[in-house]
């Protein structure tokens, strides 16, 4: 007996070493571990017919050749599945790698803030188109053809066909395009706030070629420059809080009268001046009351209708949030993850 398992072990040790397919090793396994006609069960089943100490040598021997085949032949199907790397240990019950977890960026959660703000005193958010006629981004506003005033919007003139009625195409350099557009819907009182994106010649620490604008638009009867600055001010004490400064100074833009322009004391440098801002004071957007002929543009009575506009940056806005620190406002479009992760 105890030859036939040095035989058995011998004979499977060469045929399992020839074997290359899959449909092989499951006949070798059967050949020997089958339950009827399986080689090494025949030799278990006969040791019930050994006297009882031959029993007690070859029984331990019989069952430890049973799980050497046995080990061998997992061994040699993962081989044929995996080829010869899967014999190192792989632990299934590992959990797996973990993908990173991303977050909206800066600026889409900077427009939702600032959405959220505006809808709360009953602003509706709209949207303008990014390539837009000159027409409503110049000649409705007050700024005809040829007027110099156009030159402060650095614009991207679309170099092809067609120039229509409404001028050349070009990317909108401002937010204001979206005025008279929401005038021609017809429908007042007015109370939109138009979020979009804006393309200027321009890049520096203050100034990127692609930026946001949020607009806002009021018009109704007897609107005031005291219903602005209320406005005005509830946004800003909602987005930076009560304690944060700010100021408005005087402007002159083509499509409102009086205007102004509306800084915040910088973050950055904490008013000392520094190259983001002009000495202390970072310039956010700007703002009035809405110029009869913009009126007269989107046919609506200047004489029983009055209305206030102003547009801002919302990059800027975001930058200027307490605490954040940021040098540059390319830094937020870079797509570096070593700075979004940050936040
Ligand atoms: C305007 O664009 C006016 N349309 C604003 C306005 C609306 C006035 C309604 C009156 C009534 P201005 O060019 O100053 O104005 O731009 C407004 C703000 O947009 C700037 O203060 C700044 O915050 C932001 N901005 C302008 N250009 C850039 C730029 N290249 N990169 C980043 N932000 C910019």
């Amino acid at each position: 007996m105890l030859n036939e398992i040095k035989k058995l072990r011998e004979s499977f040790n060469q045929e399992i070493d020839g074997i290359s397919d899959g449909d092989s090793l499951d006949e070798l396994e059967v050949s020997y571990l089958g339950r009827k006609s399986g080689k090494l069960n025949n030799i278990l089943r006969g040791l019930k017919d050994l006297a009882e100490d031959d029993r007690k040598k070859v029984g331990p021997l019989a069952n430890k050749l049973k799980k050497e085949i046995e080990e061998n032949i997992v061994i040699k199907r993962k081989e044929l599945i995996h080829g010869k790397a899967s014999e190192e240990f792989f632990d299934v019950t590992l959990p797996g790698t973990k993908f990173p977890e991303g977050h909206l960026h800066l600026v889409t959660q900077a427009i939702r803030e600032i959405t959220h703000i505006f809808e709360k005193i009953g602003f509706t958010r709209v949207k303008y188109p990014e390539v837009e006629w000159d027409y409503y981004a110049f000649g409705a506003l007050n700024m005809p053809l040829d007027h110099p005033a156009r030159d402060e919007w650095e614009t991207f003139f679309i170099d092809a066909e067609p120039v229509g009625p409404k001028g050349k195409r070009i990317l909108t350099p401002h937010t204001s395009s979206g005025q008279v557009r929401e005038m021609e819907k017809g429908k007042l009182p007015i109370r939109m706030i138009n979020i979009s994106k804006c393309y200027r010649r321009q890049a520096d620490v203050s100034h990127l070629p692609m930026f946001h604008q949020f607009e806002g638009l009021l018009i109704a009867e007897q609107v005031t420059i005291a219903n602005l600055k209320g406005t005005l001010e509830y946004f800003f004490k909602n987005y930076y809080g009560p304690d944060r400064k700010y100021r408005l100074r005087p402007f002159h833009f083509r499509f409102t009268e009086p205007s102004f322009e509306i800084d915040v004391s910088c973050d950055l440098c904490q008013g000392r001046g520094c190259k983001m801002c002009k000495a202390g004071w970072l310039e956010l957007g700007g703002a009035g009351m809405v110029h009869p002929n913009v009126l007269k543009a989107g046919k609506i009575d200047p004489h029983k209708y009055s209305g206030f506009a102003f547009g801002w940056g919302v990059e800027r806005v975001f930058l200027m949030k307490p605490g954040l620190n940021i040098p540059d406002i390319r830094m937020l479009y870079n797509n570096d993850l070593r700075f979004l992760q940050q936040f």
